[in-house]
């Protein structure tokens, strides 16, 4: 289950109806799959994690127009882990929509709406989330410096950001309260 921040208003969601409810209110879609090891080990291949989730990759694909799927495997011993997590750490949009589904590990995104205070949405494994094109966020690692995410994608020459290089993101700290944070750089 997702755990739901909102510094601004000193708010915490940990409760799937009122993480849904006040997520859809920004435009985030949030879902919860049945991502029990029995149905796939989060340790499988990138096919078979594809193929054991084709169902609701499907049914995605029909509804949002996405046309290629992949699995996005980051662990602590990443080459160039750094460089790769600099990209996602600094507010940006894209021109299509950012779907993710957590298999394994933790991520932390912020979203920062048009309108309301930035939120903070700590994802872990059976986790779904949708950023419609345009909006504004930003990802960080959790202590555990480990995300595996089926990635969905409407155009197929795949991840393109666009940063604000508004500097919003420094004022909120990228903490995961579901797993210990362990600076990169103590
Ligand atoms: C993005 O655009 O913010 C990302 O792709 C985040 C990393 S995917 C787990
Ligand atoms: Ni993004």
């Amino acid at each position: 289950m997702a755990i739901v921040n909102i510094p601004d208003k000193k708010l915490t969601l940990k409760n799937v109806n009122e993480i849904t409810d006040y997520l859809s209110k920004i435009g985030i879609d949030y879902e919860r799959w049945d991502a029990d090891s029995a149905r796939v080990s989060p340790d499988a291949t990138e096919a078979e994690i594809l193929e054991a989730y084709a169902p609701e990759i499907k049914k995605l694909m029909e509804q949002g127009g996405y046309v290629t799927a992949d699995v996005i495997n980051i662990v602590p011993t990443t080459p160039n882990l750094d460089e790769m997590l600099n990209k996602f750490n600094k507010e940006h949009w894209h021109n299509e929509d950012e779907i993710r589904f957590i298999v394994k590990g933790h991520g932390l995104f912020h979203i920062a709406p048009k309108d309301g205070e930035v939120v903070s949405i700590e994802m872990e494994a059976g986790d779904l989330i949708r950023v419609p094109r345009g909006t504004l966020h930003w990802f960080n690692l959790c202590g555990d410096r480990t995300v595996r995410a089926i990635r969905l994608f409407q155009d197929i020459s795949g991840w393109t950001p666009f940063y604000t290089e508004s500097g919003v993101d420094a004022n909120f700290q990228p903490l995961c309260f579901g797993v210990n944070y362990i600076p990169a750089n103590p």
